[in-house]
């Protein structure tokens, strides 16, 4: 038999096994791992959406910050507060369940929201580390089915659904209730009893992991999920030796094909990851750790080209509810981050941390609604479109669109309107023309040797950010 004769009979014979789906799992996973077109084609409603809300919301949600009648803090995440006070998790529940009382149509209000603000897709806590499950969890009894005989999470997705919201999981591998969690094993992941012996005597992880895939699978496979956030791994703990995450990723992505998933089972330089520091991402991802990596509380300061990339920021401090954080972010710098962020080709993730009840807190609600006033007049300038072509300039940031057309469009989103009234900008296309996106006015445009000058009115039409389009 010739050597290519040879080739040819081994690779129909792989091809029949991988049609008769008796491939080794080798096989199949070479054969059906997507090429570079098929991956563009389940980014891009994730790529052009470029704005979500986070939802951080749990048990956590009605102690808002408090323990024992007295405030944990007033900076920092308040959905820690187990760990904070080193409760354990029977002495926590005790307390945290009798606040936590979902008023009906919560999500109603969380949904009509983000839909407000502009979001295009909403990823909410499945189950945060405390581990408490928001569905009606068939292999917990520590789960909103048993405690409140509510399906959570089904509510929450069906509010999505109806506002024509992608639906996002965030999912906690770190669990502090599960009792045989063995949270031994790594010296930079938080537990309440971080140093303390297993109060259980010995634990087994593999009983916790077999746990962990089986409430995944539950959830990927009754809810239609877009996008799984898992939270989080550590250098000294991750990946397949911490979680099984191959098997994980591969469970969700056979549940949900089209599914995206962020690269936090993992905590490596191929992942995205440089250190434990929450700025500590890289501009690189081997996408078999995962679609996106995931800077937090932090806008990396240029883009990060041929890397998916999302945001994630609270609008004060913490992420679950609490009392006593009133560290607002502005709306100006709300909107200024979210256009930062486009010009870098990023996605901004926003959190909300509604309160036991459900309801949203009013600063939240003010602020999400002010980016969505803005959002309504400017939206084109950030929904589909690609990275700046160029470095920052002084008077703000830019975002161009290709056009069905073929053509391009800049925008020039301005931050100090020029006293002049003269715009000036490098111009990577021959420009035909100029509007102020919020009226459509056209401008006046002198060309010279590729620098384009726009001529803009005395008053900017907005005071936080303005755009001219650029054709
Ligand atoms: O520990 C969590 C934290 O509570 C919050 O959920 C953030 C959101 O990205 N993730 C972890 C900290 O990186």
């Amino acid at each position: 038999m010739t050597n290519l004769s040879r080739k040819w009979t081994v690779g129909f014979g792989l091809a029949a096994l991988i049609w008769a789906g008796v491939a080794p799992g080798w096989v199949r996973a070479e054969a059906q791992r997507e090429n570079v077109a098929e991956r563009d084609a389940r980014m891009q409603w994730w790529r052009e959406a470029r704005f979500g809300m986070f939802v951080h919301w749990g048990l956590y949600s009605g102690l808002a910050g408090t323990w024992e009648g007295k405030p944990v803090g007033t900076r920092g995440g308040m959905e820690w507060i187990q760990e904070r006070v080193k409760a354990d998790t029977d002495t926590y529940a005790r307390a945290a369940i009798p606040l936590f009382k979902p008023e009906p149509g919560f999500a109603r209000e969380w949904a009509a929201l983000a839909k407000a603000a502009g979001c295009k897709y909403v990823v909410f806590t499945t189950k945060h580390h405390e581990g408490f499950a928001l569905h009606d969890s068939k292999v917990s009894e520590y789960d909103a089915g048993t405690v409140l005989h509510r399906d959570l999470v089904k509510e929450i997705v069906e509010s999505l659904k109806a506002e024509g919201l992608r639906v996002g999981f965030y999912h906690s591998v770190i669990d502090w209730h599960h009792d045989q969690y063995e949270y031994q094993k790594s010296q930079q992941l938080p537990h309440p009893l971080k140093g303390k012996p297993y109060p259980n005597g010995t634990r087994d992880h593999v009983r916790y992991l077999e746990y962990l895939h089986a409430q995944v699978k539950e959830l990927v496979t009754a809810y239609p999920v877009d996008v799984m956030w898992w939270d989080y791994s550590a250098l000294d703990f991750q990946g397949d030796a911490a979680w099984r995450a191959t098997d994980l990723m591969k469970l969700t992505r056979a549940a949900r094909p089209g599914i995206i998933m962020n690269n936090r089972l993992y905590r490596s330089p191929e992942a995205g990851w440089g250190s434990m520091a929450t700025e500590g991402y890289l501009p690189r991802l081997d996408t078999a750790y995962g679609d996106f990596i995931t800077p937090e509380q932090h806008i990396p300061d240029t883009g990060m080209p041929g890397v998916d990339w999302e945001t994630c920021m609270t609008l004060n401090t913490t992420w679950g509810y609490s009392d006593h954080d009133h560290a607002w972010k502005t709306d100006e710098t709300l909107i200024r981050n979210l256009v930062d962020i486009a010009s870098k080709g990023g996605n901004y993730l926003l959190n909300i941390g509604p309160k036991g009840d459900g309801s949203v807190p009013p600063e939240s609600v003010k602020a999400m609604r002010a980016i969505g006033a803005w959002m309504q007049v400017n939206g084109e300038s950030i929904y589909g479109t690609t990275a700046s072509p160029f470095e920052k300039p002084a008077w703000g940031r830019c975002t161009q669109k290709r056009l069905a057309s073929g053509k391009s469009r800049l925008y020039l989103h301005v931050f100090d309107w020029p006293k002049d009234g003269k715009l000036a900008v490098k111009a990577p296309f021959e420009v035909t023309g100029a509007r102020l996106l919020a009226t459509g006015k056209k401008l006046e445009i002198a060309q010279e040797s590729g620098l384009v000058t726009v001529t803009l009115p005395p008053a900017a039409p907005d005071p936080v950010v303005s755009v001219v389009s650029l054709e």
